[in-house]
């Protein structure tokens, strides 16, 4: 039976890192075999490309280079590890996927919806998430938390106007999609948002709580 394939997606700093592990310790408590992954990267070739796409650069990077730069990594993680994880039974546990092209690309840059779409259906088929944990928090707030970090890579460098179209990118697909996108509020300390996670997990996969 195939995997399930959950991705955990939001703006900077809503603590998408910090909950993966809770996480997937939970499913491993719950029996499930699990692969961790990130997007972009994933796979060497794909974290390759992860470089290229971060790197702060002198010459300006076309929108349009960045969009098949996201779908090239990703069609190479769904080729070398996503696929075959979910074909032999395991679950897929990933750091961001193509919600956060729409998000990002779409919502952020300008791109159009509809090409987005279009690169979707070319790279993934009909392969979607099962579920998408959104966490959510006000883009000051997330932007502070992430400011202790080391130098901001070219995606962490943009105005909080990109960031704020970002967030309402995300918060408009999961209103569109409700039965795959849960939406965690991120704002509370971490025993709070992961109590809503464990609950998710649970109400919408079976998994047992800890
Ligand atoms: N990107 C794209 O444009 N298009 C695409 O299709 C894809 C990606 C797939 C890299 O992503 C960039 O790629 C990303 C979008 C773009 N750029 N941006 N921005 P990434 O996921 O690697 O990078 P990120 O979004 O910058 O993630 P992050 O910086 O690692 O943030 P996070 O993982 O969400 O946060 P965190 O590191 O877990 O937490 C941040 C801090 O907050 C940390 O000190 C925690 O201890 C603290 N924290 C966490 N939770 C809490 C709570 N509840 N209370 C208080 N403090 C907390």
């Amino acid at each position: 039976m195939r995997g399930c394939f959950i991705t955990l997606e939001g703006v900077e700093g809503v603590g998408k890192t910090t909950n993966l592990e809770y996480i997937h310790q939970r499913l491993k408590a719950a029996g499930k075999t699990v692969v961790v992954t990130r997007e972009p990267g994933g796979t060497a070739m794909a974290e390759e490309i992860r470089e290229l796409l971060l790197q702060q650069r002198a010459e300006s990077v076309s929108e349009m280079a960045e969009l098949l730069l996201m779908f090239a990594a990703r069609a190479q993680h769904l080729h070398s590890l996503i696929i075959p994880a979910l074909e032999q039974g395991q679950w897929v546990l990933c750091d961001r996927f193509t919600d956060a092209t729409y998000a990002y690309q779409g919502g952020g840059r300008g791109v159009s919806q509809s090409l987005i779409s279009t690169l979707e259906s070319m790279v993934q088929a009909s392969l979607r998430p099962d579920l998408t944990l959104l966490l959510d928090l006000p883009v000051e707030q997330g932007l502070e938390r992430a400011r202790n970090r080391s130098t901001p890579d070219r995606f962490e460098a943009e105005k909080q106007r990109f960031f704020e179209a970002v967030r309402q990118t995300y918060l408009d697909r999961a209103t569109a999609e409700p039965e795959r996108f849960a939406v965690i509020d991120a704002s509370v300390d971490l025993a709070q948002v992961q109590a809503q996670i464990s609950q998710q997990l649970q109400q919408r996969l079976g998994v047992d709580p800890a």
